[in-house]
């Protein structure tokens, strides 16, 4: 099993249009080894032929145009992806919805009820290319594994996460179950598993317990601190209050980092969704040396993923 991440940046990418921080003057300046990022997702086969998206980001045509092998140009119309998986209903998640207009048949769209709820009302995505391909709901319930057709052997598992459904949703200050999910990939008959969080608040037992049976463990790689926002001057919110779990404990509660110390030394562990705040990003830096000595990696755009058991 194959994963290419698309993006890993966080909404805004890297450098992020309006921020003149130390991270975005200089990836913006290309100086210093801060590599530009594209907001997060990433694409996964078995067989490199037939891709499904997980998130679909604003920055999507820059990433196929980055990826040309997602496309075995089978027919005159053709594209390796064969549908598309939501995390949640954030903007830098689905705005790319929009990119695939242009399919000849309805995207299949595999989502829980209440982001399939989101993009039907509040942002309404779904309706709106009602008047182009087309998309062809499917729900997905956390705790229910699925298939997806023409991707024999491959198995998904949402996992129901305490993260924050977007300041847009009618839900936003009150949550349901389904908001955000962790997704666990998996290769049935190879045993390959894959876990992918680019949003994560709290890990709670079914979480480490999904994280603990995967070989690859992307993970929400947002901010280095729960404050650093405020810290920078640049929000009001604490990272926990945007559904984020920052690398170093906070609040009493471990961080990131102490989460992946817990996994297998073999378990191959990746941050990903890394906001242009966060003093990871920066190659010179001591966040990014701490993050590298617990055999963690920092995700990069582009970056291939090779799973096996
Ligand atoms: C910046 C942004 C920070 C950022 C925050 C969040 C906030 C929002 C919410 C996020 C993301 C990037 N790039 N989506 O100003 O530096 O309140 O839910 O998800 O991608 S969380
Ligand atoms: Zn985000
Ligand atoms: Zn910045």
């Amino acid at each position: 099993m194959l994963i290419k991440v698309l993006g890993s940046g966080a909404g805004g990418g890297l450098p992020q249009w309006n921020c003149n921080c130390a991270n975005c003057s200089r990836a913006r300046a290309g100086t210093d080894g801060l590599k530009p990022r594209t907001q997060s997702s990433i694409a996964v086969s078995q067989n490199g032929e037939d891709w499904v998206l997980v998130n679909a980001s604003p920055d999507l045509l820059a990433q196929l145009r980055a990826h040309p092998d997602l496309q075995p140009g089978r027919s005159l119309r053709d594209s390796g992806i064969t549908a598309v998986i939501l995390c949640d209903a954030q903007i830098d998640h689905v705005t790319g919805l929009l990119m695939l207009r242009e399919r000849t048949s309805p995207l299949p769209l595999y989502a829980t009820r209440p982001v399939l709820d989101d993009l039907s009302s509040a942002f309404p995505l779904i309706p709106l290319l009602g008047h182009y391909c087309g998309v062809e709901p499917h729900p997905i319930t956390p705790g229910e594994s699925f298939g997806i057709e023409p991707l024999t052997g491959m198995r998904f598992t949402p996992i129901a996460i305490e993260s924050a459904a977007p300041p847009y949703s009618p839900h936003r200050n009150a949550p349901v179950a389904g908001d955000n999910i962790a997704l666990l990939i998996e290769s049935v008959a190879t045993g390959a598993r894959a876990f992918y969080a680019p949003g994560l608040m709290h890990a709670s037992d079914t979480i480490v317990t999904a994280m603990g049976a995967a070989q690859v463990v992307l993970v929400d790689g947002t901010f280095w601190t729960d404050t650093e926002m405020i810290d920078l001057g640049l929000s009001r919110k604490r990272g926990t209050e945007m559904g984020h779990l920052a690398q170093c404990p906070a609040n009493d509660r471990p961080g990131t980092i102490a989460l992946l110390d817990g996994l297998p030394s073999t378990t191959r562990k990746v941050l990903i969704h890394i906001n242009n705040t966060n003093p990871i990003l920066d190659p010179a830096s001591d966040a990014h040396a701490i993050v590298r000595e617990h055999g963690i990696e920092i995700a990069e755009d582009g970056m291939e993923l090779q799973v096996q058991p």
